[in-house]
């Protein structure tokens, strides 16, 4: 039986800039945005009461909040904070699997410390952060990372919670399936319209039929409304690529429209980056015409892709590089040649959600 631990730093860009900045100290405040354009990135948990969230856009947060306080995000802060954090990681385990800035799968099954107690290394790592941070994380505990994960969330902030294996089912069965990591909106939505709403539902299908609805990611839904995840906690997960893309409603053939979307896709696809600290030099785009028809168009540079503008330049030149004059009914954007080191593995891609 392994020992994994999810650490997950709470409510993580809002709380840095309330922990730098005193006269924002429990106020209701949104990280990236203004009352009138951009998205929330995330929200403090005073803001959060009034349901403003993540993605949200802004001024509709600004809205359900009207004393909502909109605050410029710092990456280099953030990644200052996450250096720090995965420092504690290090000191107790070198199978560390950073998810994104604030969040780690830890394998502590063996350990670098005497005690094998995983509840007591996850309360001594949120004492360390807070202690050198003066911030606060939420830890799971359990046999598999997706437990772990489903754990760091369940009492959020601050929280420790372990998910023992005979309480695994419970959990499951219980959970939404909008909030099983590794299923999308998408996905999610799919999954409503068959009357799945939650682990239990999932769990009355077979793997054979959950294959016929979803493909080879049916297996891992199948698995997952089991409690079973083997995945190992991996310290040297590398992306190749990463993408995302849109469907519109209706086919779109103006080109102010194409433009202000495909900038749109440019700024999501970004915000990861940033949030990733991955960049690539290689920037795709993909369209699709409304016969079906479906083309993309890249170009290398010589420097990673590192700022707004500089993506939404490229994007908008290789829209503008495909002069056709079908309607377009979709468009996507995808970043490849990443700044990983790792050789390894071919198949890491990411698709984001829209
Ligand atoms: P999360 O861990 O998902 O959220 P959080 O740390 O803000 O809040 P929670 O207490 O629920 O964990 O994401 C970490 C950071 O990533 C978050 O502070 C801001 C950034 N982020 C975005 O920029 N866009 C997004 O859509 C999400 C979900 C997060
Ligand atoms: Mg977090």
């Amino acid at each position: 039986m392994r020992k994994i631990i999810h650490i997950d730093m709470d409510a993580f860009f809002a709380s840095v800039e309330q922990r730098d900045f005193p006269e924002l100290q429990n106020k209701a405040i949104a990280v990236g945005g203004s009352r009138e354009r951009g998205v929330v990135m995330t929200a403090s948990y005073q803001a959060r009461k009034y349901g403003v969230k993540s993605a949200m856009p802004s001024a509709i947060a600004y809205r359900k909040c009207p004393h909502l306080i909109f605050v410029k995000p710092r990456f280099q802060v953030y990644k200052q904070v996450s250096q720090q954090i995965r420092e504690i990681f290090f000191r107790y385990t070198d199978l560390v699997e950073p998810l994104s800035l604030d969040e780690a799968y830890l394998d502590v099954t063996k350990n670098k410390t005497s005690f094998n107690s995983a509840s007591r290394i996850a309360r001594e790592i949120k004492a360390s952060i807070l202690q050198e941070t003066r911030l606060t994380a939420s830890a799971g505990i359990s046999v598999n990372k997706f437990l772990a994960k489903v754990a760091s969330d369940y009492r959020k902030p601050n929280g420790l919670s372990v998910i023992q294996p005979h309480q695994a089912q419970g959990f499951i069965e219980s959970l939404e399936v909008d909030k099983f990591h590794g299923i999308g909106k998408v996905t999610a939505g799919k999954m409503h319209q068959l009357g799945i709403h939650r682990g239990a539902d999932l769990k009355t299908f077979s793997e054979k039929k959950l294959m016929e609805l979803f493909g080879k990611n049916g297996r891992y839904y199948h698995q997952i409304a089991h409690g079973i995840d083997e995945r190992p906690v991996n310290p040297n997960r590398i992306r190749k690529s990463i993408s995302t893309e849109i469907t519109f409603e209706e086919d779109i053939g103006n080109q102010e429209i194409l433009r202000s979307e495909i900038v749109k896709i440019a700024r999501k696809v970004m915000d990861w980056m940033e949030t990733h600290e991955t960049y690539g030099r290689t920037a795709t785009l993909k369209v699709k015409f409304n016969d079906f028809e479906q083309i993309t168009r890249s170009r290398t540079h010589t420097a990673y892709i590192d700022r707004y503008d500089t993506l939404e330049t490229i994007a908008c030149e290789l829209l503008k590089s495909i002069e056709d004059p079908r309607p377009i009914r979709l468009l996507g954007l995808g970043i490849s040649n990443l700044n990983n080191r790792d050789p390894g593995d071919q198949k890491n891609q990411l698709t984001l959600n829209l």
